[in-house]
């Protein structure tokens, strides 16, 4: 079910007497898309017949942006919004007109995590939420973001995240120094999950079109489950990670997060392919498929769906929650409906190993190089933050900053800074991670049960494998904890579970079956539609729309 907004005609009447007059519309009923669900297509639908502009669009998002961010509920969501978005809108309209699109994304608002970097020039910071980088140089645009440039999309803002991306040690999901706790707009202060938390949080209630968020072990995979939106992680070394502040070359990705399969695949197609800045990409196929084509109902006809129990232990994969237990086997019921042969239990070889792996060790090793490194290739930092080192004396020495009560804790930078570089014992934990996540667990898995992919609900240790194996992940919408639950404090400043709150379901593949993954993904929400069975509370929703912007 869409939801449109249905303009009367006095609406449309001042609608033909402005400039972008609207031919041949006058007597019709003009429809608007509600920013709230709006999709790419219907976006682009609305852009191509000239009901609305880029422009509009970059309006009316700040606008919601405003109304939610700091005001109102106060989500915390969007760090910094682009003061160069309306002039790039602008641009892209014109040329909309007089050459046409150049993607399924030009003219379409995208906000980017705060550890992609976007070129100083343009107004805004790269900090992954630290003041650490406030106002630091950097050398260029992360390659995803040259991508998204020449495919045409504008780049409406910067989200706020777990800062650093969750690597900086033990603090709760969603918050960073520069912008606070944030969190999720389907419950009063209720906890985000992480780290693409504002990426999240800002998708779910349409004050993006999308989003990217990076994972390195499950901070796109949780986020969207837990904010009601879909994630796909690709396969490391699908997209590019260069100009992104790095935790580990081997299990950093970056990927989409979307309203919609479709949403998330159209991101997709435009920020994946081959880049020279990260070598990782250089053992890509040849061909990056065109992900909507993915997009077929009847995908999951005669394919052999998977799942785990018995390594991801019955309470691991669901906390022992009843409404979720409950909406996964619903989930398998209607994948069996869906044509799939479900193989349950479908058990990962190495399931015991997976509990207690040495990926902390690998990431903190790589973490301290690559940070290093990231820190070097600044134009300039102010903070005079030049090294891991510095930085951990930076938290220390601006508590105020840093270090507010309930967010203290640096201990992985503390352990990543004692670890040793790239020594034996390193290359022997890099080899066990690849044999546990992959060869003795996914690829083993794949290959005993005949499997085309996984499902998993969204809680617990889902995404270790994948992280390990450097393997793509699909998030759908999949149920909601019930009215009936008792909202818990689980942070200095957020709350979980809580009532109405989201979670989602993962499909699992081996390297580069994103395609597989997105058909499977786009049939069970074809045939469920669950992001469309709740709202976020009353005050989360925003009240601007295009028609409020249209004439301004
Ligand atoms: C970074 O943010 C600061 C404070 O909000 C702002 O003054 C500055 O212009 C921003 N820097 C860049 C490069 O946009
Ligand atoms: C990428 O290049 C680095 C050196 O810059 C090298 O150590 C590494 O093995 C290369 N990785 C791949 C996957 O080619
Ligand atoms: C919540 O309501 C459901 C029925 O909708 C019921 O099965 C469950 O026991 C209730 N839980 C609590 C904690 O009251
Ligand atoms: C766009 C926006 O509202 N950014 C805010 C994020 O939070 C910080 C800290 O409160 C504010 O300074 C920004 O203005």
């Amino acid at each position: 079910m869409k939801t449109w907004l249905f303009i009367g005609l006095s609406a449309t009447l001042t609608l033909v007497n402005t400039s972008c007059a609207i031919a041949g519309v006058a007597s019709e009923q003009l429809t608007l898309p509600d920013l709230y669900e709006a999709s790419i297509v219907e976006l682009q639908h609305g852009l191509d017949a000239r009901h609305f502009t880029s422009v509009d669009l970059v309006k009316a998002y700040f606008a919601r942006i405003k109304e939610v961010n700091l005001n109102g509920p106060s989500l915390r969501a969007v760090l910094e919004m682009n003061p160069s978005a309306l002039a790039q809108a602008a641009a892209l309209d014109l040329e909309r007109k007089t050459k046409g699109k150049r993607s399924i994304l030009h003219g379409i608002p995208i906000l980017l995590k705060d550890n992609i970097a976007t070129v100083a020039s343009e107004g805004m910071n790269t900090t992954a939420g630290s003041f650490s980088l406030l106002n630091s140089i950097v050398p260029a645009d992360a390659s995803v973001v040259t991508r998204l440039r020449k495919g045409g999309a504008i780049i409406l803002g910067k989200a706020n995240l777990s800062e650093f991306a969750h690597v900086r040690g033990n603090i709760p999901n969603g918050w960073s120094g520069r912008g606070g706790q944030a969190t999720s707009a389907y419950y009063p202060n209720a906890n985000p999950c992480g780290s693409s938390s504002g990426s999240g949080i800002a998708t779910s209630i349409g004050l993006t079109a999308v989003a990217l968020g990076t994972e390195t072990d499950g901070s796109i995979t949780c986020p969207s489950a837990w904010n009601n939106v879909v994630g796909i992680k690709p396969t490391l070394g699908l997209t590019s990670r260069a100009g992104v502040i790095p935790a580990s070359a081997h299990q950093d990705s970056v990927g989409p997060m979307a309203r919609t399969v479709a949403d998330a695949a159209a991101v997709l197609n435009v920020i994946a392919g081959k880049d020279l800045d990260d070598n990782f990409t250089l053992a890509q196929p040849s061909v990056v498929p065109d992900f909507t084509k993915a997009l077929d109902e009847r995908s999951l006809k005669g394919k052999r769906i998977g799942v785990p129990r018995h390594i991801y232990l019955d309470d691991d994969i669901t906390g022992g929650d009843p409404s979720i237990k409950s909406a996964f086997e619903d989930a398998l019921r209607t994948i069996r409906a869906l044509g799939a042969t479900v193989i349950d239990p479908a058990d990962v070889p190495s399931a015991s190993d997976l509990l207690n792996t040495n990926e902390i060790f690998v990431v903190e090793t790589d973490m301290k190089i690559q940070l290093n490194q990231y820190f070097k290739s600044l134009v300039t930092n102010p903070s005079g933050v030049r090294s891991l080192a510095d930085l951990i004396k930076f938290n220390d020495d601006h508590p105020d900053l840093e270090k507010p009560t309930g967010y203290e804790d640096q201990s992985t930078f503390e352990e990543a800074e004692a670890t040793d570089g790239f020594n034996s014992i390193y290359f022997a934990a890099l080899a066990s991670n690849k044999d546990v996540g992959a060869t003795r667990g996914l690829d083993a898995a794949f290959r005993e049960h005949k499997l085309d992919a996984i499902v998993l609900p969204v809680i617990g240790i889902v995404s270790v494998a994948s992280a390990l194996a450097g393997y793509p992940i699909v998030t759908v919408p999949l149920g909601f904890y019930p009215d009936n639950t008792t909202a818990v404090p689980d942070g200095p400043q957020t709350l979980f579970p809580a009532p109405g709150l989201p979670f989602g379901l993962s499909f699992l593949g081996t390297a580069y079956s994103e395609f597989q993954l997105i058909s499977f993904a786009y049939a069970y929400e074809q045939r469920t539609q669950i992001r469309l069975q709740r709202k976020a509370f009353a005050a989360a929703v925003p009240i601007t729309q295009l028609i409020d912007v249209i004439n301004h």
